[in-house]
């Protein structure tokens, strides 16, 4: 999503959710002050933010044991997988304090305002799948991602079954991934008619995950094949485009039995990088950084110029050229906005 000019009608429009959002705010600072001041709330405690429900949060003390909370002001940026200290109450806690965060994945809204999705996360699953067709560089951009905010990503190509019969699609796709793990990125397989799921389980045991990922790959149906219990509802394609039909429209934390935790989030349909300096997306191609800073002007765009060192590494092979291009695609986007 790159930053373009509003039109009178849409700024007028996002004014006008800008005030209802301060309206929000407001009652919610009333609320929570109530609750407060209300005398009737537990002793502060810790606890783990597991869903975002608008100006609400549900927090954990325990696996399984949780309750809506009002946030108390200027806690607007909590995200789900946030720690907190929070106070029970009846009949809704009121969430206090945000404790520091070790990482969070964040992500341009619809207006290109960055919004953090989810916090205190080791690693990013990026969900694909034939159906919705993974768009050119989309794995790249969500790689540059995870690499800026140093959280590793493994990615995860899901509705194996539908490749089956249809072998061209599947060498198309076995040829888009190939070039992953000889950068020394994770690829797993999975389907949810049962296949790959324990490599998938192994892979999400003792450590907290987040699915990201276009609508409709299956993020949410992957949860519930791996805890039934979470029983999150699931949408079809549409018919006529075959892309996702935004079905969860906020993140929410599990707690598989295996030890792992399990954050699903919403699809979108493309992952800006906007936000980010040409440095940046220069540092989220793994294979670039060593090359880095060796190019012989300072300021090398690695284009045309003589005695770049990422052109010579595309000359020799060293350096893919799809992943160039991948580059070259994200810089340009990034010139745009
Ligand atoms: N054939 C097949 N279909 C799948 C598989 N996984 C999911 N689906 C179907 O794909 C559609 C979308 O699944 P969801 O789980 O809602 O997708 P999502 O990624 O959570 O989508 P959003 O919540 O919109 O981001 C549903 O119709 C699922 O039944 C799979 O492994 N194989
Ligand atoms: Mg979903
Ligand atoms: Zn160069």
């Amino acid at each position: 999503m790159s930053k373009r000019k509003l039109s009178r009608q849409q700024a007028w429009r996002i004014e006008k959710i800008q005030e209802e959002r301060s309206k929000r705010a407001a009652r919610r600072d009333n609320d929570a002050q109530e609750a407060l001041t209300g005398g009737e709330l537990g002793p502060e405690q810790d606890g783990l933010v597991v869903a975002h429900y608008g100006t609400q949060v549900a927090v954990e003390s325990a696996p399984g044991k949780s309750q809506r909370c009002h946030l108390r002001a200027n806690l607007e940026g909590l995200v789900t997988g946030d720690r907190v200290v929070w106070c029970e109450g009846d009949p809704m806690g009121v969430v206090v304090a945000q404790r520091e965060r070790h990482s969070v994945l964040s992500r341009p809204d619809p207006y290109g305002k960055l919004k953090p999705v989810a916090a205190n996360i080791d690693q990013i699953l990026l969900v694909i799948a034939p159906f919705p067709e993974p768009h050119a560089n989309l794995i790249d951009r969500y790689l540059v991602a995870a690499e800026v905010v140093g959280i590793e990503p493994v990615i995860l190509l899901n509705k194996m079954d539908l490749l089956t019969a249809d072998p061209a699609r599947q060498t198309t796709l076995n040829n888009l991934l190939a070039i992953y793990p000889t950068l020394g990125y994770r690829v797993l397989r999975t389907s949810i008619m049962d296949s790959g799921l324990e490599e998938l389980l192994s892979a999400l045991r003792s450590r907290t995950s987040v699915f990201v990922g276009q609508s409709g790959v299956g993020k949410s149906s992957l949860v519930n094949v791996l805890l039934p219990e979470a029983d999150i509802r699931v949408g079809a394609l549409s018919e006529n485009t075959q892309k996702g039909t935004h079905t969860t429209t906020t993140a929410q934390l599990w707690h598989l039995t295996c030890g792992g935790t399990l954050i699903d989030s919403p699809g979108i349909r493309e992952f800006g990088l906007w936000h980010m300096s040409k440095e940046q997306v220069e540092q989220g191609f793994r294979e670039f950084r060593a090359l880095l800073g060796t190019c012989k002007f300072r300021d090398c765009h690695h284009e045309h110029e003589p005695g770049c060192a990422i052109l010579d590494a595309a000359e020799s092979g060293v350096v893919s050229a799809t992943r160039l291009d991948s580059y070259r695609r994200i810089v340009a986007s990034l010139e745009d906005a």
